[in-house]
């Protein structure tokens, strides 16, 4: 068991979000991207055997590459200013809910300019209503941040699997916008740390089940980061809705660069499999040294957000591929909102991925 046993990277700052709602259709629902989706991840893993390591605290210099300093200062300071308006008395709620989006069917060629009310402001940046900001919002995704930060440095120093426990997911974080329960790319942030320590050619592998739109437009017009995503088809009506499909490949250097494999409705492990077999092959094929998988266990068949049906022993299998690779890998926590089995399909991927070899 010990030589199976995977540093899991976690913060207790990634609790101080909670995002009390998603506007959903009009309509305030509860939350699904919990803070007790922590404590159920890294109880089953502890259970497993695994060893906690706490994330340190990081500069935003990594930070500062996958983001625009704009939606940084956005994020870091959105709650103080909701806090200063009058949005308790008027409306009796905290977290910053955007209002009007400055789209380019608004602004007509004219330039976007910052909106000096916050409920204004916010739709500069927020792409969906679901995705809103309280008053721990920023510590706990900059807390994420760091934990990403330091399974990168792990598996840089040798280990050759390290899982960081990141919440609030990051995949949809684009260079300038949050949406879909993301507010910082921890994936992309794990990207470019493993650049930095000299991994010249970097794939990130994304099993979450929605297509992680943010890290592909990251990452969408470079050779050096590779992006591969096996995600339940936006054309069927899901969530990003409007990126993710097959033929998007990437621009300029990033010609080739980038796998979108959509799936139907109700696909359940075999072609699931396949599809990640498939990215696991690519990435290995065009010499990366190094993976991040985007691991989102939202795929699986009990999850209340995804019409996808994969099984436990389909993560352990997705790690399996992934482990045998051989690749020394960076798995970063995504989405996966079923508490009850949440714990137990992470525990399966990192036993599938560890027991691997080339
Ligand atoms: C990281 C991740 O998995 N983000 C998922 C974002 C998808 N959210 C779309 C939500 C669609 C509506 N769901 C209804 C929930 C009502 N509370
Ligand atoms: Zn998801």
């Amino acid at each position: 068991m010990s030589q199976l046993s995977v540093p899991v990277v976690w913060s207790p700052d990634t609790s101080r979000h909670d995002p009390r709602h998603e506007v959903w259709v009009g309509v305030a629902t509860p939350g699904t991207e919990v803070a007790a989706r922590v404590e159920a991840i890294r109880t089953a893993l502890q259970d497993a055997g695994h060893r906690l390591v706490q994330a340190g605290p990081h500069d935003d210099e990594l930070l500062g590459r996958v983001h625009d300093p704009d939606l940084l200062h956005f994020l870091r300071t959105a709650a103080s200013r909701w806090a200063a308006g009058e949005y308790e008395a008027l409306v009796g709620q905290d977290r910053v809910v955007p209002y009007l989006f400055p789209t380019p069917a608004m602004t007509a060629g004219l330039p976007t300019r910052p909106a000096v009310a916050v409920h204004a402001d916010a739709g500069r940046f927020a792409y969906d209503t679901m995705t809103l900001v309280g008053p721990g919002t920023w510590q706990a995704a900059r807390a994420a941040v760091d934990c990403a930060i330091d399974a990168a440095a792990l598996v840089v120093g040798g280990e050759r699997l390290a899982y960081a426990l990141c919440r609030p997911p990051g995949h949809h974080a684009t260079p300038a916008g949050f949406g879909g329960s993301c507010y910082l790319n921890n994936a992309a942030v794990a990207a470019e740390a493993l650049r930095d320590a000299g991994h010249e050619r970097v794939a990130v592998i994304d099993l979450d089940a929605h297509h992680g739109n943010g890290t592909a437009a990251i990452f969408y017009d470079r050779a050096d980061v590779l992006y591969g995503s096996v995600h339940v088809d936006p054309g069927a009506g899901w969530f990003p809705h409007v990126v993710g499909y097959a033929d998007e490949t990437g621009t300029g250097d990033g010609v080739g660069a980038t796998r979108n494999l959509p799936l139907a409705e109700g696909t359940g492990d075999e072609p699931w499999l396949d599809a990640v077999a498939d990215l696991a092959q690519w990435a290995a094929a065009v010499g990366c040294t190094a993976l991040v998988v985007s691991l989102g266990v939202d795929a699986a068949a009990l999850d209340p957000e995804s019409p996808l049906l994969v099984s436990d022993q389909g993560y352990r299998g997705a790690g399996a591929l992934l482990g045998s690779t051989g690749l020394p890998s960076v798995v970063v926590q995504e989405g996966g909102y079923h508490l009850p089995s949440l714990g137990g399909l992470v525990a399966a991927y990192l036993e599938g991925h560890a027991a691997a070899r080339a």
